[in-house]
């Protein structure tokens, strides 16, 4: 009977308005912790620069994320054994876990625990010829990173694969990404698609494109350090105003 269902569409209709309505009065929970700076010329799904509470992001070049259908670990260069990794054959390596301090030239840092393998593991397999002493790490989102073999191979300098107990989230470096606690963030690569052992020394995308050095090591005591040999950068609400950067006040305030 056409009554009996408008009563009961009716009925239905009320109780979703006030289910709605009660709904308007509960505090939005999460505002606190998803209103962080985004630059909106981006989709929001993109990877970039977002200062969430607990552990910043920071990707220069937005980027939607790693397709891993596309994805391979390429390690190439001066090696006996050029090599494409999938995914699953670095979990072949011998894990280490650690507890360590990402820390940034913007003066922000965090800390969280990572698991990855040592360098020494992917140097076994590839085998690097005498004359390599650098390796280019380049990655899915056209940054690159720039190191000696030897500062790879120190203590607590890992390739991560998870972090807090889960696989890399695709903020965070996924699928791969380089923890070398004694360098500043910026040394700290992620999206990593490609390692090549060179005998000469390559540069750095912030060495390149702002006033930071190759060597990246931190500085104790420095906030915020200019190790570019020009005039010192104004420092804009506690991060460094990049010269390059044009935009400085439509950045939205977290
Ligand atoms: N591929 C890639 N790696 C990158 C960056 C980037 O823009 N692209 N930013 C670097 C900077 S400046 C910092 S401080 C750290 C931040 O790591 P997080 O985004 O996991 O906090 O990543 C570093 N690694
Ligand atoms: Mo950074």
């Amino acid at each position: 009977m056409p009554g009996m269902n408008f009563k009961l569409d009716r009925r239905v209709f009320l109780k979703a308005f006030s289910l709605s309505a009660l709904a308007a009065l509960w505090p939005k929970r999460s505002e606190g912790t998803v209103q962080f700076q985004n630059d909106e010329r981006f989709p929001s799904h993109y990877i970039q620069n977002r200062d969430v509470p607990g552990f910043f992001i920071r990707s220069a070049n937005p980027f939607p994320g790693v397709n891993m259908n596309e994805w391979a670990l390429s390690v190439s260069g001066l090696v006996e054994n050029p090599t494409a990794f999938q995914y699953e054959d670095l979990f072949g390596f011998k894990m280490i876990r650690q507890t360590s301090r990402l820390k940034c030239v913007e003066c922000w840092s965090a800390k969280a625990e990572w698991e990855g393998f040592h360098m020494s593991e992917l140097i076994e397999k590839v085998k690097p010829k005498p004359e390599a002493k650098y390796v280019a790490f380049s990655s899915a989102d056209s940054y690159y990173e720039s190191y000696t073999i030897d500062e790879l191979l120190r203590d607590r300098v890992l390739l991560v694969l998870r972090m807090n107990g889960s696989a890399l989230s695709p903020n965070h470096g996924f699928p791969l990404r380089l923890i070398a606690p004694y360098k500043y963030g910026y040394k700290n690569i992620k999206y990593i698609t490609g390692i090549e052992f060179t005998d000469d020394r390559k540069r750095n995308y912030w060495a390149d494109f702002g006033p930071y050095s190759v060597d990246g090591t931190i500085q104790p005591g420095i906030d915020h350090p200019l190790d570019f040999n020009k005039k010192p950068l104004p420092i804009n609400g506690g991060e460094v105003f990049h010269f390059f950067d044009k935009r400085p006040d439509t950045r939205r305030k977290g």
